[in-house]
C-alpha cells in the first residue's frame, strides 16, 4: 500500500565515482563533485544514489580492493565530505547507499599483511591459506574472474592464497567468525553515519566448499568467453552457508530501521530467489535482478522472462531491474539510440525498483578506448576478447564545454566519442531528448501509483510487441513497446495517452522503435 517501505516505490540511481564529477582539477571525479551534482538527480527525478566504492583504495579494481573499509580514499575526498554529501543529499529528499565489498580485501589491507607476515599470525586465518598441491602447484583448479589461477604463491610463508578477482583482492575467510564480527562493525559504522542502504559486491562468492574441490570444467569453453568460464563455479560459489551471513547482514541492516540491501548475484533465476531468504530470516531486500542486461533483445523473449521472474518471486518479495552498470556494455550501444529510449520506458514501467546507471539517461554510449588509455585490469589480462569495463565508465557528459564539464583536467578515462552533442546542458534544453523522456517517466512513475507499486500483469502481444497493465486499487495503466524497427499491428484496450514515442500508436499500428503507456 501507500505506507511501503521507500525502496519499494524508490529508482535508484547507480554513481561510478571516478567518473560523475571531479571537483579538485585531478582528472577523478570525487564527493565533493557529487554533491555539485545533486540538482541533476533531483531535476531528473531519482529516489536515492548508489556509489560504487569510495574507500582508500591503492585502485588495483578502481575500489573494489578496499584496504579500510571505515575511511574515504584522499582522491575521493575525507569522511567530512562524505558526512556533507550525506546531509546535503537527504536535505534533498534522496537516500544515499555504499557499496560494501565483503568477499575480499586489498593485499595492502592491514588484516592481510598481518595475514601474511607469518603462518602464526593471528590474523592468518582471516583469509583463505592452503598448501601447495603434491606437484607444487595450486591447491584445485578454481579460475579467478580476471583470468589464470584462483591461487597466489606466497613465497615467504610457503603457501597459496585464494583470490576470486585480482592477486591484490585476497578472498576474506567468513567461515572464521572474527571476520564476521569485524565486517558487521564495518555495517554498523556506515549505517551510524547515515547510510540509507549497501549494494554488496558478489554477495554470492563470499563462502566457498570446506573441502575446495575442483571445479567442473565447462566442456563448451572457448577463449572468447573469457579464463573465468573455464570451470563452473560450482564450489568456489553460492555455498548454503552464505545465507545465514546475509541473514547476519539484514539483521543489523533492521537495528537501524529502514534501510536497504541489495545484492549482487549472478546467478540463474531459481537460486537468485533463494537470497531473499525466508519471513523468519529474511536476507537481501533486493537480489539484483541482471536478466534485461543477459536477454537477447527480442519481445517474445523478454517478455517470457519477466513472466517467469515474476512467477519465480516467494511471497512478499519485491522485484527489480538493471538495464546497465560499471561492469557491462551500455544500453544505448547494446540496442542502438531508438531502442535504448524503448529500454528506458521498460525499466521504469516494470514492476519493481529499477537500477538507473548514470549517464544511460543521456543515452550514453560505449567510450571507445585507445590501448595506451586501458586502465581496466580485466582487460590489461584479458586482451581483445571486449571483456574490459572502461568504456562504461567514461566520465558523465554535462555540456559542451572543456572536458565536457567534467573536470578542468584531462579525465582518467576519454570522454565518449558523441559528448560534444549528447550530454545534460544540450538535452535540458530538448523536450525531446533521452533526458526529458526519463524526466517524463520518473514523473509518471510519482504521479500513479500503479506504476511505482502496482501488480503486473502481461497482455496478449504479437510480433515485435511486449504489452503488459499495471494495477493499484481503480489504477489501470497499460504499456506496449515495440522491441523492433518496423511498426507492427497491436489491439490495446483505449485509454488516455499518458506518453508516446517513436510515432506511437496509430491506426491499430505501433510504430517502429516506439512505445506508448496508457491510463484505461
Ligand atoms: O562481470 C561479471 C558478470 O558478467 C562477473 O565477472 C563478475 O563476477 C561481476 O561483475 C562481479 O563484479 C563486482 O565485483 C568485482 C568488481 O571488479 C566489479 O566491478 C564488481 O561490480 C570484484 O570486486
Amino acid at each position: 500500500g501507500e505506507d511501503a517501505p521507500w525502496w519499494r516505490s524508490a529508482v535508484i540511481y547507480q554513481i561510478y565515482p571516478r567518473s560523475f564529477q571531479d571537483s579538485n582539477g585531478d582528472g577523478v571525479g570525487d564527493l565533493a563533485g557529487i554533491e555539485a551534482r545533486l540538482d541533476h538527480l533531483v531535476d531528473l527525478g531519482v529516489d536515492a544514489l548508489w556509489i560504487s566504492p569510495i574507500y582508500p583504495s591503492p585502485m588495483a579494481d578502481f575500489g573494489y580492493d578496499v584496504a579500510d573499509y571505515c575511511d574515504v580514499d584522499p582522491r575521493f575526498g575525507s569522511l567530512a565530505d562524505f558526512d556533507s554529501l550525506t546531509a546535503a543529499a537527504h536535505a534533498r529528499g534522496l537516500k544515499l547507499l555504499l557499496d560494501f565489498v565483503p568477499n575480499h580485501t586489498s593485499s595492502e589491507h592491514p588484516w592481510f599483511r598481518a595475514s601474511r607476515s607469518s603462518r602464526d599470525d593471528p590474523k592468518r586465518d582471516w583469509y583463505i591459506w592452503r598448501d601447495a598441491a603434491p606437484d607444487g602447484g595450486p591447491p584445485n583448479n578454481w579460475i579467478s574472474d580476471f583470468g589464470g589461477s584462483a591461487w597466489e604463491w606466497d613465497e615467504s610463508t610457503g603457501q597459496y592464497y585464494y583470490h576470486a578477482f585480482l592477486k591484490e583482492q585476497p578472498d576474506l575467510n567468513w567461515r572464521n567468525p572474527d571476520v564476521v564480527a569485524a565486517m558487521m562493525d564495518v555495517l554498523r559504522f556506515w549505517f551510524a553515519r547515515g547510510v540509507d542502504g549497501f549494494r554488496i559486491d558478489v554477495l554470492w562468492h563470499m563462502v566457498k566448499h570446506p573441502g575446495f574441490p575442483d571445479n567442473p570444467w565447462n566442456p563448451d569453453w572457448v577463449p572468447a568467453m573469457g579464463e573465468r568460464d573455464r570451470v563452473f563455479q560450482t564450489h568456489s560459489t553460492d555455498q548454503s552457508e552464505v545465507h545465514e551471513l546475509a541473514a547476519a547482514m539484514r539483521a543489523i541492516a533492521d537495528e537501524f530501521g529502514e534501510r536497504v540491501l541489495i545484492g549482487e548475484i549472478y546467478l540463474p533465476v531459481p537460486k537468485l530467489m533463494t537470497y531473499y531468504g525466508s519471513a523468519a530470516a529474511p536476507e537481501v531486500h533486493l537480489p539484483f535482478n541482471f536478466q534485461l542486461i543477459g536477454a537477447r533483445w527480442d519481445a517474445r523473449e523478454i517478455g517470457r522472462m519477466i513472466a517467469n521472474y515474476e512467477g519465480a518471486l516467494p511471497a512478499g518479495a519485491w522485484p527489480n531491474w538493471v538495464l546497465g552498470n560499471h561492469d557491462q556494455p551500455r544500453i544505448a550501444t547494446r540496442v542502438g539510440e531508438a531502442q535504448a529510449r524503448v529500454a528506458a520506458v521498460l525499466l521504469l514501467t516494470l514492476r519493481g525498483t529499477p537500477t538507473l546507471y548514470y549517464g544511460d539517461e543521456i543515452g550514453m554510449v560505449d567510450g571507445i578506448i585507445p590501448p595506451d588509455r586501458v586502465m581496466d585490469p580485466r582487460e590489461l589480462r584479458e586482451p581483445g576478447y571486449g571483456l574490459g569495463r572502461d568504456p562504461e565508465r567514461t566520465p558523465m557528459q554535462w555540456d559542451a564545454c572543456a572536458h565536457a564539464g567534467f573536470s578542468t583536467a584531462e579525465p582518467w578515462l576519454p570522454l565518449g566519442p558523441d559528448w560534444q552533442t549528447r550530454n545534460v546542458a544540450a538535452q535540458a534544453a530538448d523536450d525531446r531528448s533521452m533526458l526529458a523522456l526519463h524526466r517524463q517517466l520518473l514523473a509518471l512513475r510519482r504521479a500513479h501509483m500503479a506504476l511505482a507499486i502496482g501488480s503486473w500483469q502481461a497482455l496478449p502481444a504479437a510480433g515485435d510487441v511486449l504489452a503488459y497493465e499495471r494495477h493499484h486499487g481503480d489504477e489501470a495503466i497499460v504499456v506496449a513497446l515495440n522491441l523492433g524497427d518496423t511498426p507492427q499491428p497491436t489491439a490495446l484496450p483505449g485509454g488516455e495517452t499518458l506518453l508516446s514515442i517513436g510515432g506511437g500508436l496509430s491506426g491499430g499500428m505501433l510504430g517502429a522503435d516506439a512505445a506508448v503507456i496508457l491510463k484505461r
